[in-house]
């Protein structure tokens, strides 16, 4: 209708997804602002540009799993011929390792920073809220307010970790926004729910060298399949994690020397209260999406169950305002998910393309330290959406080559494949818990997003000696019965 203005798109959220959408579109040559402002944690915690991925969620995750693996690496290399003069006092140092995670993490936001000013994506560090559905208003760092007219907006927010309603757990809790930048050691540590953020907390706290127990209240990695979530429960109780099932949460109180009294209870008996003192309680009990400050209703935004829905195109209700990552409802909550979709947004709207967001068979790992990567359906949802007598489940244990030498406990190590049972057996999901999972994976989602089927992965030769060539040697169905254990 001939109206112009002041930018051809603001976007909300300078994470994953909205940095992902305002780089794509400067392409196109257009006018793009982003907007993004951290609150601080309860706990105080703060953070620069880039969003949760970057700043405290998968890159430092990655580097304190990685810091965990080095722990088992420096104990399996004194079978390999290593030698230290006293290997009982190689320990894991805390501060040191915060401020390496720390500083990897400032030289991102600081590329991060200079890649937008050479792109020319316009960097506001406000909070946005909708004045109208063309009129983004940025609340500055000193309190002031600038209005920003845009013909497109991309909501891109996010979420923030959930607290419990429980006496305590703001006050001394903390949660994934705090760990990877606490000045002190987390110690002996509660970690609160049993999706993979918690179990990759514990996780690595346990590698680190810290005492770590997690309250489950129903069950471990929801989503996920639930055999293989059984089988990283058992690894990580072997490797020394706590998992207390059926249990919540009921209070935590500061002692006088700074230690965390915890009472909690198992779901089945409430009144009995059980207690235990702690030096840091993490709650990973889930997300909530940022959508509060951002007074959707001025743009008339719907709101599903704290989040917004969107269409095909990543278009919410509202014509000219679009969303994307961690605050969609429904969709993954990961960080590819985000950047891929935000760059198809930008195309969408900027360059005439038709792509379509693919939310299917999206690959994800939990590093718990043993990985499990994952693709496709789990064995439920394929046996929901099949029926059990049309699907065939391929699985094996299996001992990677480097375990023995350490003597590492190899009774973990499980993938399966879940197959159509009908003809070439198309393969729909693909499941891998061991060593570099996610790596394998990822290649293996390739093939599966290509149409793999059971017969040209049973005619793929492997690499020997890998732990991806198992996927190759995969012959034992559940159907058999026979044991999917290797003889040697
Ligand atoms: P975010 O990256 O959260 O960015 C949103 C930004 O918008 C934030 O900076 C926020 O402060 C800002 N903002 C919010 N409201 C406003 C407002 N009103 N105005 C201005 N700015 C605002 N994903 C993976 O793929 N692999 C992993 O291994 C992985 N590990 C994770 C580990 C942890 C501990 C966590 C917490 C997450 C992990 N994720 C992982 C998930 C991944 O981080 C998210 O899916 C991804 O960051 C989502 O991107 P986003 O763009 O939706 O939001
Ligand atoms: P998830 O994957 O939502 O998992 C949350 C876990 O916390 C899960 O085990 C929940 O148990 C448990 N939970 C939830 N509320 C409570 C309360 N009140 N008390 C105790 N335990 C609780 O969240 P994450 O923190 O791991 O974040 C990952 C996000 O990324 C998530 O939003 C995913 O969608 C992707 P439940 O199974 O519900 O019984």
């Amino acid at each position: 209708n001939g109206e112009s203005f002041e930018y051809d798109l603001v976007v909300i959220g300078g994470g994953s997804g909205g940095l992902a959408c305002a780089k794509e579109a400067v392409q196109f040559g257009k006018k793009v602002a982003v907007l993004d402002f951290v609150k601080p944690s309860p706990q105080g915690t703060k953070w620069g540009l880039g969003g949760t991925c970057v700043n405290v969620g998968c890159i430092p995750k990655k580097l304190m799993h990685q810091a965990s693996l080095l722990g088992e690496a420096i104990h399996d290399s004194q079978a390999y011929g290593w030698e230290f003069e006293n290997p009982q006092s190689v320990k894991n140092n805390w501060s040191k390792l915060v401020e390496s995670v720390q500083n990897h993490i400032k030289s991102v936001n600081w590329v991060t920073r200079v890649d937008l000013r050479d792109k020319k994506v316009e960097y506001i560090n406000g909070l946005g809220y909708f004045k109208d559905v063309h009129n983004v208003v940025a609340i500055l760092k000193n309190k002031t307010e600038r209005v920003l007219n845009a013909k497109h907006v991309v909501i891109a927010v996010g979420g923030r970790p959930r607290f419990p309603d429980i006496p305590g757990a703001i006050e001394h809790g903390i949660s994934s926004d705090d760990i990877f930048s606490l000045d002190r050691e987390p110690g002996k540590t509660l970690v609160v729910g049993a999706g993979y953020i918690g179990l990759e907390c514990a996780g690595f706290l346990k590698g680190l060298g810290y005492d770590a127990t997690i309250l489950v209240r129903s069950i471990v990695l929801r989503g996920f399949d639930q055999q293989m979530a059984e089988v990283v429960k058992a690894s990580m109780e072997e490797k020394g994690v706590h998992i207390k099932m059926g249990t919540k949460p009921k209070s935590i109180e500061k002692l006088e020397d700074g230690r965390l009294l915890v009472k909690y209870a198992f779901n089945d008996k409430p009144d009995e209260v059980i207690t235990d003192t702690f030096n840091t309680v993490l709650f990973a009990i889930g997300r909530n999406a940022l959508v509060e400050d951002l007074q959707l209703k001025s743009a008339g935004v719907e709101v599903i169950d704290g989040k917004i829905d969107v269409d095909r195109n990543s278009k919410t209700n509202v014509d000219n305002i679009y969303a994307v990552g961690d605050v969609l409802y429904k969709k993954p909550e990961l960080t590819p998910v985000a950047i891929n979709a935000g760059r198809i947004i930008a195309r969408h709207l900027f360059n005439d393309s038709d792509e379509i967001m693919d939310y299917d068979d999206v690959a994800t790992t939990v590093f718990s330290p043993l990985e499990y990567g994952c693709v496709g359906l789990s064995e439920e949802v394929a046996t929901e959406r099949y029926g059990a007598d049309n699907i065939e489940v391929y699985h094996a244990y299996y001992k990677p080559t480097e375990f023995f030498v350490p003597q590492r406990s190899v009774r973990y190590c499980y993938l399966k494949a879940v197959a159509l049972r009908e003809g070439d057996q198309r393969v729909v999901g693909l499941h891998f818990i061991g060593p570099v999972a996610g790596e394998i994976i990822q290649g293996f989602a390739v093939a599966l997003k290509s149409g793999l089927t059971m017969k040209v992965l049973k005619t793929t030769v492997g690499i020997h000696p890998t732990v991806a060539e198992e996927f190759t040697r995969l012959l034992i169905t559940k159907r058999s019965g026979l044991d999917p254990t290797p003889a040697t």
